[in-house]
Formats: structure tokens, C-alpha cells, sequence
């Protein structure tokens, strides 16, 4: 329905620096060589990708970059934001299907950029043990992966007279338009902000007592089932025991048919658009197995969205 053609944009972001853990900056490789590009053209869609050494760039800070109140390597974060919100504008202002590979979630800054400005009327589904909206007033860490959300919806703290160097961020983001499934690990600030801006949050407890089809369906109902969808998937929505790699575990998270019954379920409603696979790190494991495991859960992810098990 809203894209121009079947094919993938892939948009790889080897970035660590919304988080203070080494590694997730190897998660698009390490998704590229587990044969990622082979599974999507199996299942019949073009690929457009330039190629594992076309990655995001730059990786490193081309100067000092002092915190900013309590944010953390704020220029360095809002400078690779800017280029990820260029390039994932050029596929889906192409109508391509844009998949990001990240990368730690400070990157979704600029992926919902880029897909909102392509596609003014999208929703975002934000998947993750995490709400990912506290401002720079509220941030407990400083890490900028924590707070992608509230740069999007304009949030007090984050506008440009505030905090200039976010400046070209636009606040593309509705309280209505934006849907979260699986939170279990949220902060003071952010709980107040859930609530005052009255953003449906579907959390583990939601899964549990309805299931996560009916969870799904009620989060589609949300925001609408006739309008463009951006789906931010964070590989710490699973539980710890499906996906071990990943900075910051939590336990009591979705099954590995849990979350791939979410992604079916947006991806049958023909209208993704836009899907991140985020905050994969390979550094973080206790057994060989575990890095393979969370790797294999990021392709399967990627498989769902793009219609493996509809027939
Ligand atoms: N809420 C915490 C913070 O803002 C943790 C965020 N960590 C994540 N988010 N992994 O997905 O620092
Ligand atoms: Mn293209
Ligand atoms: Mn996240
Ligand atoms: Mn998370």
C-alpha cells in the first residue's frame, strides 16, 4: 500500500555511542554475515544495500564532546543521527522498505526521522523492555539510547532553543500515533511522561494476561490500521533466555514466538514501511551459543516483517 516497490533498503549503524557498553557496534555486521541479505532475497524482495563497507560512518567523535547536563557524547550521537535520518529518508522516500540495523537505540533518533519525513501519518510501534522516553531533564544514566522518544515528540527539554545541538530533530511524533509492547523496566520520569501524554503502553503484564495476539491487535486498533508503520524492535524485548547478547537484559520478557507473532502480526497488515533491529551486541555473552542465538532471533525478526510464515 505505501511502498513503491518490493524491495529492502538496508540502513547498517555500527554505533555504540548512545550506551556506555562496547560491542552492539558490531551487531549490523555480525547480521550481515549470518547471511541476512541471502534470507530476504529467498523470501522474493529485491535487496538494495551498497554493502558491508557502505556502513553509517563516522564511528568516532572528530572532536571533544562534553556531556551536555546529564546527556553523554551528545554531538557524536546527534551527528551519526543526522546521517542515519538521510539515508533511511532515501529509501523510504523511494518506497522502499527500510530495515536499520543498529547499533544501540539512540539510533532510532534518526530512523523514525527519516521514515516520518517519507511518511508524515506513520505510527510507531516501539517494541522493548524499555520506554526509551526520558528527556534530558529526566534521564537517570545520561545514555542517549534511553531517550530516542522524547527527541521525536518535542518533549520539555528537548527543543532546539533547550538543547541546539538535537536542532534538526522535528518533533514528528504524536502521543496518539506511538504504541509500546513489552516494557517492564521503566524509570520515575518516564512513567510520569507515559501518563500525562497518554501513550498506550502494552507492558509484559499485558502479555501475560491477554496474550500477545490479542496485545498486538489492540495496539494496531491504537494507532490505527490504515496508515504507514514504523516498527522499533529492541532485541532486550526478549527474554533474556532468546536473546542473551544484549546490554541491558531484563528478565520476564517475550518467548521467541512472542515476538516473532508481533512481527507477523504488523507485517500482515501490509503496511511496515520501516523496521529497526536494535542494540544486538556480540561482546556480551557466557557461551558461544549466545551470540548466535541473539543473531539468529535479529534474522528471524527481519524474516517475520517480511512475510516468511504468511502464506
Ligand atoms: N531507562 C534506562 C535509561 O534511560 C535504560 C535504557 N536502556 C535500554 N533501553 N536498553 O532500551 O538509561
Ligand atoms: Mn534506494
Ligand atoms: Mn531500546
Ligand atoms: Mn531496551
Amino acid at each position: 500500500k505505501f511502498l513503491k516497490s518490493h524491495t529492502v533498503g538496508i540502513v547498517g549503524c555500527p554505533f555504540s555511542g548512545g550506551q556506555p557498553r562496547a560491542g552492539v557496534d558490531t551487531g549490523p555486521l555480525e547480521l550481515i554475515e549470518s547471511g541476512l541479505v541471502q534470507d530476504i532475497e529467498a523470501l522474493g524482495w529485491k535487496v538494495d544495500f551498497a554493502g558491508a563497507d557502505t556502513l553509517v560512518s563516522p564511528l568516532v567523535a572528530d572532536g571533544p564532546d562534553p556531556d551536555i547536563g546529564k546527556l553523554k557524547k551528545p554531538r557524536l550521537v546527534s551527528n551519526v543521527n543526522k546521517q542515519v535520518a538521510e539515508r533511511v529518508y532515501k529509501h523510504a522516500g523511494a518506497g522502499e522498505l527500510t530495515v536499520t540495523l543498529g547499533g544501540d537505540h539512540s539510533l532510532a533518533m534518526g530512523t523514525v526521522s527519516g521514515t516520518f519525513k517519507a511518511h508524515p501519518d506513520a505510527a510507531l510501534i516501539w517494541i522493548d523492555a524499555h520506554a526509551d522516553i526520558n528527556t534530558p531533564l529526566t534521564t537517570p544514566s545520561g545514555n542517549l539510547h534511553g531517550c530516542p522518544v522524547s527527541f521525536l515528540m518535542g518533549l520539555p527539554g528537548t527543543s532546539k532553543e533547550e538543547i541546539p545541538e538535537f536542532g534538526w530533530i522535528e518533533p514528528v511524533l504524536k502521543p496518539n500515533r506511538l504504541v509500546y509492547i513489552g516494557l517492564r523496566d521503566i524509570d520515575e520520569g518516564e512513567r510520569k511522561i507515559l501518563k500525562e501524554n497518554n501513550i498506550k503502553s502494552f507492558t509484559m503484564h499485558h502479555v501475560d494476561r491477554y496474550g500477545i495476539g490479542k496485545v498486538v491487535d489492540m495496539a494496531l486498533d491504537h494507532v490505527g490500521r490504515d496508515r504507514p508503520i514504523h516498527l522499533s524492535f529492541d532485541v532486550d524485548a526478549f527474554d533474556p533466555a532468546v536473546a542473551p547478547s544484549t546490554g541491558t537484559a531484563v528478565r520476564g520478557g517475550l518467548q521467541w514466538r512472542e515476538g516473532l507473532c508481533a512481527v507477523e502480526m504488523i507485517a500482515e497488515t501490509g503496511n511496515l514501511v520501516s523496521l529497526d533491529i536494535m542494540e544486538i551486541n556480540p561482546s556480551i555473552s557466557s557461551t558461544e551459543n549466545d551470540v548466535k542465538q541473539t543473531v539468529d532471533v535479529g534474522r528471524a525478526l527481519v524474516r517475520a516483517a517480511l512475510g516468511e510464515t504468511l502464506l
